[in-house]
């Protein structure tokens, strides 16, 4: 009898270091953030506390299935539960520590990862507008006056100000291997700070199902190992014939499309998110 409670222990934890080491996995190989690894410490904390439950739990199930089978013959099986102190002193003082700590790292961390909080670096922040249509997204940088669609950029180890609106319906700017993803929506402006800490191209994608050609709303943010290079992607959409000087080319950037390629615009109307914004705020 003990074997087998030994096999079914030792399973018990291969399984359970298995699933460990392919969370640590699937977690860290995306480290390419600040924002991003403090999610990830976090997400671990709170997997490692409930871990506190789930395995005496799950312990005292495989024991107590066998310690009280019907073929056990040397069980002794003398319940006597009723006011006793040891416990209803541990099923109740072990939550309640498990709750409080838990509560004290949401609190604090709840002000820490807030996407409207400026990052603290030595380099200057980069403002960006970012306006998600259907199905594309629509990135500008209003110091530039340049304008591209599908592709956004910025130098590493730079915090990053995104200014957030849609102008159709409701999505989710989200780039995974960042960090914080944050709704857009039609008459409203959002803030979302991130920075990359590593040089790369990432996926950037809408969270929020939007509609038919949602699948093809995809972007690729890059990140640049220094501002030259970041300046020289600038000076090449500045080369671009396409430009968005006035409302009349932005309404007809919003005509519906699927799978749009990359564009990039030179010369971009002033205030452009605001008047998005503004669009949508009808008085009556
Ligand atoms: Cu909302």
């Amino acid at each position: 009898m003990i074997k087998k409670f030994n096999i079914l222990i030792f399973i018990f934890f291969v399984f359970f270091s298995i699933i460990i080491s392919e969370i640590k996995y699937k977690f860290f190989i995306y480290d390419y953030s600040y924002i991003r690894e403090k999610e990830n410490n976090l997400i671990l904390i709170l997997f490692f506390t409930m871990l506190f439950v789930i395995i005496p739990v799950i312990f005292m199930t495989i024991f107590f299935v066998y310690k009280y089978n019907e073929n056990n013959k040397n069980k002794i099986y003398s319940p006597n539960w009723k006011d006793s102190y040891i416990v209803e002193s541990i099923i109740w003082t072990i939550p309640i520590i498990i709750i409080f700590f838990l509560s004290i790292i949401s609190i604090n961390s709840t002000k820490d990862l807030d996407p409207r909080k400026n990052i603290n670096s030595i380099n200057k922040t980069i403002e960006i507008d970012v306006i998600s249509l259907d199905w594309c997204w629509l990135f500008i940088y209003p110091n530039y006056k340049i304008a591209s669609i599908n592709e956004v950029s910025f130098p590493v180890n730079t915090p990053i100000k995104f200014n957030l609106t849609s102008g159709s319906v409701m999505n989710s700017f989200f780039i995974p291997s960042l960090g914080s993803q944050i709704y857009t929506m039609p008459g409203a402006k959002t803030k979302l700070y991130l920075i990359a800490n590593h040089v790369g191209v990432y996926k950037g994608l809408s969270a929020n199902y939007s509609g038919n050609g949602f699948s093809g709303m995809k972007f690729s943010a890059i990140v640049f190992k220094n501002n030259n290079e970041f300046f020289n992607w600038i000076k090449n959409i500045k080369k671009s014939k396409n430009s968005l000087n006035n409302i009349n080319n932005f309404y007809s950037l919003q005509i519906s499309r699927k799978n749009r390629e990359i564009e990039y615009f030179s010369n971009v109307y002033p205030n452009l998110l605001n008047n998005v914004i503004s669009k949508f705020n009808c008085k009556n």
